[in-house]
């Protein structure tokens, strides 16, 4: 019988693989993903009021005040399944404060990758802004160079990619989202993934996740 609840989070510093991570265990488990991140780049493309909004800090590698954020993203989990996989929220301890009083979580995944590889992997970083699938020269490339393998459609890079940017984003995250991650370890629900690349990391996250749901699909473990 499918899982009715899961809740869990996927938590790690910019660029340490969450969207790559989370791909696979939608793939494998099938969870709603949602990403901050990606719905508000998508809001950012549609040049909506939101978007416009939150242009202003993503640009500049600073987080979008808390108020907006958890006000957006409590609507967005309303409209899904709770069945989900929540991907860049919360990134303070407000937002995790805000999240815990409306969703109790079954798990928080922390993924732990050094700084250093970050920084490098930033520079070849390709996205799908439609889907927010993301591709890496050197890793998961596109099948065809600049183009979705499933839409066929034009990749982008990141404005907030910029190697000035990204040490402000690796600022952020140690500043504000280092109490998010003592905040689900004082709840007893963090679980750390150590690595220096997604291939290394995912087994780990497979064989923790599959102790709390049953996979979806077994022919797809990768
Ligand atoms: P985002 O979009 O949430 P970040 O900074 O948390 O941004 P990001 O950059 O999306 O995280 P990720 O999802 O952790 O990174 O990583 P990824 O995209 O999977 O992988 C990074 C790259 O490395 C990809 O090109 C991938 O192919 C490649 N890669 C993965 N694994 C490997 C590997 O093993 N080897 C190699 N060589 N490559 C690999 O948030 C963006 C902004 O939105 C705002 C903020 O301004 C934020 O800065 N925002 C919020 N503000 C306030 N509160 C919130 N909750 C907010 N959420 C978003
Ligand atoms: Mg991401």
């Amino acid at each position: 019988m499918a899982t009715k609840f899961f809740k869990t989070v996927i938590l790690g510093a910019p660029a340490s693989g969450k969207g790559t991570i989370s791909e696979r265990i939608v793939k494998n488990f099938n969870l709603e993903h949602v990403s901050s991140g990606d719905k508000l780049r998508q809001h950012i493309q549609n040049k909506t009021s939101i978007g416009n909004e939150a242009q202003k800090f993503i640009r500049e590698g600073k987080l979008v005040p808390d108020e907006v954020m958890i006000k957006f993203i409590s609507e967005e989990l309303n409209n899904v399944k709770p069945v989900w996989l929540l991907d860049g929220f919360p990134r303070t301890l407000n937002q995790a404060e805000a999240l815990w009083k409306i969703h109790k979580l079954d798990v928080a995944l922390n993924l732990v990758v050094p700084f250093p590889v970050i920084i490098d992997r930033v520079k070849g970083r390709w996205v799908h802004l439609g889907s927010g699938r993301v591709y890496n020269v050197g890793f998961n490339e596109p099948k065809v160079p600049g183009k979705d393998d499933i839409t066929g459609e034009p990749l982008v890079q990141r404005e907030d990619d910029k190697p000035e940017v990204v040490l402000k984003r690796l600022e952020a995250y140690e500043k504000q989202t280092r109490p998010v991650i003592e905040f689900y370890q004082d709840k007893g629900i963090l679980k750390e993934f150590v690595g220096n690349t997604s291939n290394e990391i995912w087994p780990k996250v497979l064989e923790c996740l599959v102790t709390y749901i049953p996979i979806q699909i077994t022919n797809q473990h990768k």
